[in-house]
């Protein structure tokens, strides 16, 4: 394919309800799309990216001057398949949420030229995939119990606690005593430090699924000693970028799960062979999410319908994200999400309503 034109549209989604993690507190998902044009016809692609570094080192700004400062000129004039993006991009170290977008608007465009959907592409075994949701800190107890509760009676099939310290074993505490049944998992988004892995160890008593990132990115070793003291399962999130780094952090021990996000592994061609390597290893993976619009979730929903995606994931309904989604919403049915089975990624763009949310936009033609 030969990239003809690129749209570069920054736009802002209100959130349903304030989502508060350790590092933040989001009222609005601020992204990133690329609509791209090339001689196979359109492809869009979503950003992972947030507004500020704060999730990894990467943010919209610098994600949208990388993609027009070095990928698109070393793309320009350039005839090649978007399975060759990654190692065309090879030279540019990090980004991955830049190059992710890329690939994801290029497979997209060709996927939809072909006539194959995003899941017949990645070798989907199922038609639906299983829903958990992400729960941010919230004020009070009080709010948290009536949040999830909202969640369990929605139908979502396991929920996942934002912790922080201060905000760990008493939510964790209440939310099992009232649902000893339901899957539940933590994710402190690096929150905590090697000091802290004789508090952490308490989590054990709450029969939890896994306790996601709780040390620093880099800190691997830090959670080797962690996952060898606890009983609860570590599954990192930030700090696998690459499937030689899944490789390295599963045989350190450091982490049993992993949580793919293909923003964070630089695309879907990565994290689907993350997928492959854990597949025929026996270790169990989720789709993570970034609070994406349709957008990022059809392809992510696709993705998580691969036969190795053995734990729910952050694939939450639109509507417990946004009250009008830019696509055709996701909608939760007996907890599970449909698999857009359309061309490419499947779903349709409400142009008109994208282009009321949008702040900025540009282009380059090639
Ligand atoms: O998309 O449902 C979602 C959000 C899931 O908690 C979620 N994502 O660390 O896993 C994570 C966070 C990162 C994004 S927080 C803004
Ligand atoms: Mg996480």
């Amino acid at each position: 394919m030969k990239i003809k034109r690129i749209e570069f549209i920054q736009a802002e989604l209100a959130l349903v309800k304030p989502f508060q993690t350790s590092f933040t507190r989001q009222l609005k998902r601020e992204m990133l799309l690329l609509k791209v044009e090339s001689d196979l016809g359109i492809g869009w692609g979503e950003c992972v990216a947030m507004s500020a570094p704060l999730y990894s080192s990467e943010y919209i700004k610098g994600s949208l001057d990388v993609i027009e400062n070095f990928f698109i000129p070393k793309l320009k004039g350039l005839d090649f398949d978007p399975e060759e993006l990654p190692t065309i991009l090879l030279p540019f170290l990090g980004h991955p949420m830049a190059k992710a977008a890329l690939e994801s608007a290029l497979l997209d465009g060709k996927l939809k030229a072909d006539s194959i959907s995003f899941g017949e592409y990645f070798g989907a075994t199922r038609g639906s995939v299983p829903c958990g949701v992400s729960v941010g800190i919230t004020p009070t107890i009080e709010e948290l119990i009536d949040e999830v509760s909202q969640y369990v009676e929605a139908g979502y099939k396991r929920i996942k606690l934002k912790i922080q310290p201060g905000w760990d074993l008493l939510p964790v505490e209440t939310i099992r005593n009232i649902y000893p049944e339901i899957p539940l998992q933590v994710d402190a988004n690096q929150a905590y430090k090697r000091s802290d892995i004789n508090h952490l160890k308490k989590l054990d008593e709450y029969n939890l699924l896994l306790n996601e990132q709780p040390l620093s990115e880099d800190d691997l070793l830090g959670h080797v000693a962690l996952a060898s003291a606890s009983k609860t399962p570590i599954c990192l999130d930030e700090s696998i970028t690459s499937l030689q780094g899944a490789i390295d952090a599963l045989e350190m021990k450091a982490t049993s799960i992993i949580n793919i996000k293909p923003g964070r592994v630089g695309g879907y061609i990565e994290a689907k062979k993350i997928h492959d390597y854990c597949f025929n290893n026996n270790i169990p993976v989720w789709c993570g999410g970034m609070l994406e619009s349709g957008i990022g979730r059809a392809a992510n929903v696709a993705l998580a319908a691969l036969e190795g995606f053995t734990l729910p994931g952050d694939t939450s309904a639109s509507s417990r994200y946004y009250h009008r989604d830019i696509t055709d919403p996701f909608i939760m049915k007996d907890g599970e999400l449909q698999v857009p089975q359309g061309p490419g990624i499947g779903v349709n763009i409400d142009e008109d309503y994208l282009d009321s949310i949008t702040r900025s936009k540009s282009e380059i033609l090639l």
